[in-house]
């Protein structure tokens, strides 16, 4: 006699149990896995925060190059955070037991006027993600796909965080200005953020 449990989802594992004229396969299913569409704009997604990290790196590289230490750290600190947004989705469809597929990534900017459009564009870069995320939400919604909409919801908070954040450097930048010492305060100012003072 065969019993099979569990056929419906991705097969995991297998049990072979032979107990006298007994033979009990028992397959543990995993979880669900992800409805294609749906990994499919994950898996751009995990490629789009690849391609923030990237973009904050070559920012920070600019301002190293023009002396800019504080931009220079936070940015090189936000790029980290990118990569662990990326990784973030990257287990979290790897755990559903769909894959994560990795592509290369356009390369970013790597030349700037000055620092006023190096926090333009970090700003409008993210207001670009946000809307991605609420794609994503959307989506995930009108196919019922309730784990995955659960799961944004992180971003969706992070995203808030993040338009703040830039908003608040570019609202520096508008009120201690670049002339003179302005340069320098605000890069001090920005690299103050570094370590949350
Ligand atoms: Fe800066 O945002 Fe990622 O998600």
């Amino acid at each position: 006699m065969i019993i099979i449990i569990g056929i419906k989802y991705k097969l995991r594992m297998i049990l072979l149990e032979c107990h006298k004229s007994f033979m009990i396969i028992i397959i543990n299913t995993g979880i669900r896995m992800l409805k294609k569409e749906v990994l499919d704009l994950l898996n751009k997604q995990v490629n789009l925060e690849n391609y923030s990290s990237n973009l904050y790196l070559a920012m920070s590289s600019w301002c190293n190059a023009q002396g800019l230490e504080g931009s220079a750290s936070f940015l090189a600190k936000h790029s980290q955070e990118e990569l662990q947004h990326m990784h973030k989705l990257f287990n979290y469809i790897n755990e559903t037991g769909s894959q994560s597929l990795i592509h290369s990534v356009d390369a970013p900017e790597n030349i700037f006027k000055d620092i006023k459009e190096v926090f333009k564009l970090t700003f409008q870069h993210e207001q670009h993600i946000t809307n991605k995320i609420n794609e994503l939400v959307d989506f995930t919604l009108e196919k019922k796909d309730y784990a995955t909409f659960n799961f944004l919801q992180w971003y969706v908070s992070e995203q808030h965080e993040e338009e703040a954040l830039f908003k608040s450097i570019l609202d520096k930048i508008e009120i201690i200005g670049l002339d003179g010492r302005g340069l320098h305060l605000v890069d001090k100012e920005i690299g103050k953020l570094v370590q949350g003072k």
